[in-house]
């Protein structure tokens, strides 16, 4: 019989299956694999339903959350507790990237800010980078129809800080999902990690993932992932002069000469700039 994991806790799978959700464990052959069934993977389990005997092949996988066949990643942001940031939205866009799956963004709280212009301007950068942009607020609904129709027919995974609101969309979205939301810390900045553990939840034809929110210093990129995997560079950096060109300094650099003719903001290079001075060589770790 095939399923999908939809949720792991202390090695006890819950796998969907023909409508039913299973609680078993998995069998040690994994281990001569290599792999250990995540959330999101599709598994067979034996026929008296007690184990799973099998994981096929995965289409992605993301470590952090982790989480496979990930069709795409919904990065949320807060406009308001916490305060919306291009340093994070780059951080993470940049690491869809490095792992091949699609992303879009969500801004929630809409009806925390009165400053329509910002919302302008942060929707007019990342469009002209090739991502859609939508914002939504979890209270009044606003903005709710147009983020609905995403979900549909593929497996999402709700990607933000604690406190931006990931449960609270879910909610909004059908109430019988009944998550459990948490609050904002106005002392830490985000909220408190209500939500501790990755669930897939059903949504017409796909799935969507709730996630524990990570906080500002979970991801470590290097400078040389960044180069390339930077949101629009991956169009550019194989024809710049230097093959390990980190589009700072160096002559011939087709990321400098779009960013002068416009094709990249200079609000993006900027937070390159940061995320760059930041990063470490990977070089430098002897990979
Ligand atoms: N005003 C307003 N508050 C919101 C909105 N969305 C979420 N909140 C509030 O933000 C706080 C955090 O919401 P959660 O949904 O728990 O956030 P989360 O992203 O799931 O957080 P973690 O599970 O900790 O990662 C709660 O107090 C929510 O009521 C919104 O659109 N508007
Ligand atoms: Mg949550
Ligand atoms: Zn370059």
């Amino acid at each position: 019989m095939e399923g999908i994991v939809v949720g792991l806790r202390c090695g006890v799978y819950s796998v969907l299956s023909e409508g039913v959700i299973f609680r078993l464990p998995a069998r040690g052959l994994f281990r001569n694999k290599g792999v250990k069934p995540v959330v999101g993977d599709k598994v067979l389990i034996n026929d008296d339903y007690s184990m799973i005997i099998d994981v096929f092949e995965r289409t992605s996988f993301l470590k952090r959350p982790t989480i496979a066949n990930l069709d795409q990643i919904l990065l949320v942001f807060s406009l308001k507790e916490p305060e919306f940031s291009y340093h994070l939205t780059f951080k993470y866009l940049t690491y869809a990237n490095m792992n091949n799956i699609k992303a879009k963004i969500i801004l929630t709280k809409l009806d925390k800010t009165k400053d329509l212009e910002e919302i302008e301007n942060i929707k007019n950068v990342f469009n002209k980078l090739g991502y859609e942009v939508f914002v939504v607020s979890n209270k009044t609904k606003e903005g709710l129809e147009e983020v609905r129709h995403i979900f549909k027919n593929k497996i999402s995974c709700l990607v933000g800080q604690s406190g931006v609101g990931k449960s609270s969309l879910l909610n909004a979205i059908d109430p019988e999902y009944d998550r459990s939301i948490g609050e904002y810390s106005k002392a830490l900045g985000r909220g408190k990690h209500e939500t501790k553990e990755t669930i897939l939840l059903p949504y017409e034809g796909g799935f969507i993932a709730d996630t524990p929110g990570f906080s500002s210093l979970d991801l470590e990129l290097f400078k040389e992932d960044l180069a390339q995997f930077f949101p629009s560079f991956d169009k550019y950096y194989l024809d710049c002069y230097f093959s390990n060109c980190l589009h700072i300094s160096e002559p011939k650099c087709l990321v400098k000469q779009a960013l002068e003719n416009g094709d990249i903001p200079q609000i993006a290079y900027d937070a390159y700039l940061k995320l760059s001075s930041e990063a470490i060589y990977k070089s430098k770790r002897g990979y």
